[in-house]
């Protein structure tokens, strides 16, 4: 399957649920009215785009529609369309590039969020084009944790930094130190599940980032704050709150298969001001795209 039909049919139900309900708002032949703009509302709020960005929106075919632009169902989708992508395109959603030396790549997150699955395949994806990569086993909480990382390493043979007793800050210096001698076109940390409300862990992040400069400086050139597209509008949440101490210059967005709350992307990126840079659409190794503002305005809005 392709990547575009796969990422299609990851936002299969979100694409029911916001284009079902544009297809009826937006049926052909149909003029604007205020009565088509206040079903459009309900369909984007549906489809988890949040009140915030719901709202703007609205305000922005409203105003087109005012100026006569906007005059028929049609012109309203083709709007919206040109709108989102442009949205999401803000900001660049190309994963950063060192200028010389490793790229270093800090992912951050909430438990289960999809972290280390994400960063095996963000690790396999960048093989593929022909880049080096280092893993760093800097989740030292659990032993599984590292586990779990070695076995994605193992399955793109990549080199893995990982210690028993480590502290993550000393696993992520180790790490970096080792993408440079062995020149790696990028280090990926993995780190420990955390909330913003843990000050101590929240703490550690930036115990991280401080060893990750130590050992290469301008590191980490990317963090990677990886969320979960079923939470929907917690996402938003959890997005705004990390970003407010852990300085995230990227968005992973995962498990956006299967979820009708496709919608979140384009509140997360709006509200929170950070570009989106991958998807993730399955637990497999190859689920991964890097995100395409375009394809997917056009998957949202069928
Ligand atoms: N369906 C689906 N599941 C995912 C995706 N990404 C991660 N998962 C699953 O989410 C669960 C938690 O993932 P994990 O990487 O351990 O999360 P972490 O705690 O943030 O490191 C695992 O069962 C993964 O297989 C995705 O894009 N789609
Ligand atoms: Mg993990």
């Amino acid at each position: 399957m392709g990547l575009f039909s796969r990422l299609k049919q990851g936002l299969a139900k979100t694409r029911e649920r916001l284009a079902g309900g544009l297809a009826t708002v937006l049926r052909i032949g149909r003029s604007v009215d205020e009565a088509l703009l206040a079903e459009l509302e309900e369909a984007l709020l549906l489809a988890d785009v949040g009140p915030a960005t719901t709202a703007a929106l609205l305000e922005g075919v409203r105003a087109e529609w005012k100026r006569g632009r906007v005059t028929t169902a049609e012109d309203v989708r083709g709007w919206l369309r040109g709108q989102i992508a442009e949205r999401l395109r803000m900001g660049g959603t190309q994963l950063a590039r060192a200028l010389e030396g490793p790229t270093v790549v800090l992912v951050c997150g909430v438990n289960g969020a999809g972290k280390t699955t994400s960063i095996g395949k963000l690790t396999a994806w960048l093989k593929r084009q022909g880049h080096g990569v280092v893993l760093g086993a800097a989740d030292t909480f659990r032993a599984a944790a590292v586990e779990q990382l070695t076995v994605w390493s193992e399955r793109s043979g990549v080199d893995i930094v990982k210690k028993h007793q480590g502290d993550p800050a000393a696993v992520a210096f180790d790490a970096c130190q080792a993408g440079r001698a062995r020149k790696a076109d990028y280090v990926i940390l993995d780190t420990a599940g955390r909330l913003h409300t843990q000050e101590n862990l929240m703490q550690e992040l930036g115990k991280i980032r401080r060893a990750a400069s130590k050992a290469i400086p301008g590191a980490p050139h990317e963090v990677l704050l990886v969320l979960d597209a079923t939470t929907g509008q917690n996402a938003v949440r959890q997005a705004e709150l990390f970003h407010k101490v852990a300085e995230v210059t990227g968005l992973f967005v995962s498990k956006l298969d299967g979820t009708a709350k496709g919608g979140a992307v384009v509140a997360i990126r709006d509200q929170v001001g950070v570009p989106v840079k991958f998807v993730g659409v399955g637990e497999a190794i190859e689920d991964i795209e890097p995100f395409d503002p375009d394809a997917f305005a056009k998957a949202l809005l069928g």
